[in-house]
């Protein structure tokens, strides 16, 4: 059995994984929303059920709210509410993509009033961050057209910058924006922040305390994710991920199902560029588990990231120094793909077992009786929210 160093363990043990309070309602596609028989029903039971993952993993301290999906009459009562069952309240995730003043744009709208009205709501958003305690708020904009000549390009992209400053500004101290990148959808034709290098020239442009989120699934299908969280770390300016993965296009389907090798790819980059629990980068999810069980595909999710962590930590970095170096190509693919190809389940069984967690806490939580308890304890579950 493959062993995993103290060195790889102490990083382990520091590994955080966010989920996203969406994940744990009922989604669906434009055909179809599934329901699940325990769906939460209100931000309370997104927590609960947020937890066990926690619980059955010591991977997921935290959860990320989405707002007005989470609305709830008091921000302190849901994270004393969080705090009692071992988690914390992380991201708010604003949301200005469910409302008719917004067909044209929020953020980049030609009428100041709409774009008061969405800067209002970011402003709403970081009074829940005071009271919830989150460091991030975070900033995806469905903004974009649709015909070419429909809308004004240049003239968009000031006033995101205009609107984005006000919102920066209002920050307190120790928060922090996370501008977010989609390549296309909802908009067809152009999107205001499609790309890395928008959102860090717009970042960029308002200062230290804005940064990068980078969701796995916003790219064109071949891109190389790798380089783009390389660069962003070499600039200093990765915030955060949300991850998540895809066959098509934005799939939101199990991180590391689709595709482990490039999971595994990006957390090389990250442990190379020092992101590896480094306080600045967070990693979050971003799912939505349309026909499988919602709790066990979150556990899922998070022990899809710890494995390849493990697996990324395993390549011996010196020796892949050297082959390069020695403009080895052959010798230095090895070394990588050694690494990707070793087997660390159980040697992480073990580890967890050491811990006083379960070996396998899918099968420990399949055991638990959770699910049948909530489908008789929660009748008429809500929707998450639509899911983009
Ligand atoms: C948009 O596709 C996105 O990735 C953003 O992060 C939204 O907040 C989220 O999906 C909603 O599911
Ligand atoms: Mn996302
Ligand atoms: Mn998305």
């Amino acid at each position: 059995m493959t062993t995993l160093s103290p060195d790889i363990l102490a990083e382990l043990e520091r590994q955080a994984i966010e989920l996203p309070s969406w994940a744990f309602g009922n989604s669906g596609t434009r055909f179809k929303v599934f329901s699940t028989p325990g769906t939460p029903r209100d931000p309370y039971e997104k927590i609960a059920d947020a937890a066990q993952v926690h619980a059955y993993t010591a991977l997921a301290p935290t959860v990320a709210l989405h707002i007005p999906w989470d609305r709830v009459d008091s921000y302190d009562g849901l994270r004393r509410h969080a705090e009692d069952l071992g988690v914390a309240l992380g991201t708010i995730n604003s949301n200005t993509f469910q409302d008719d003043d917004y067909k044209f744009g929020a953020l980049t709208h030609e009428d100041p009033r709409v774009r008061r009205k969405a800067i209002d709501h970011h402003f709403a958003c970081i009074d829940v961050m005071h009271a919830t305690g989150s460091r991030d708020l975070k900033i995806w904009l469905a903004e974009g057209s649709n015909y070419p000549g429909q809308a004004d390009l240049r003239g968009r992209q000031d006033r995101l910058h205009e609107s984005l400053k006000t919102i920066y500004d209002r920050l307190g101290d120790g928060q922090r924006l996370v501008l977010e990148y989609k390549f296309f959808e909802p908009a067809f034709y152009h999107t205001d922040v499609p790309d890395w290098g928008t959102s860090y020239a717009q970042v960029a442009a308002l200062g230290d305390k804005a940064m990068v989120c980078l969701d796995t699934g916003h790219h064109a299908p071949g891109t190389n994710i790798e380089f783009i969280v390389m660069q962003l770390l070499r600039l200093g300016k990765l915030g955060s991920f949300d991850f998540n993965s895809r066959f098509y296009a934005d799939d939101d389907l199990i991180v590391g199902a689709a595709d482990p090798f490039q999971l595994f790819r990006i957390l090389f980059e990250v442990i190379r560029g020092g992101g590896l629990n480094h306080p600045d980068v967070a990693f979050m999810l971003d799912q939505c588990h349309n026909v499988e069980d919602k709790i066990p595909g979150q556990i899922r999710s998070v022990l899809n990231v710890q494995e390849m962590t493990a697996r990324a930590l395993l390549v011996d970095r010196e020796a892949l120094a050297a082959a390069q170096r020695g403009g080895d190509v052959l010798e230095a693919n090895r070394v990588f793909m050694d690494a990707f190809h070793t087997d660390v389940r159980p040697a992480l069984a073990e580890w967890r077992e050491s811990r006083g967690l379960p070996a396998d806490p899918m099968t420990a939580f399949a055991g638990s009786g959770y699910l049948a308890r909530t489908a008789d304890e929660r009748v008429g579950g809500t929707q998450a929210g639509w899911s983009a």
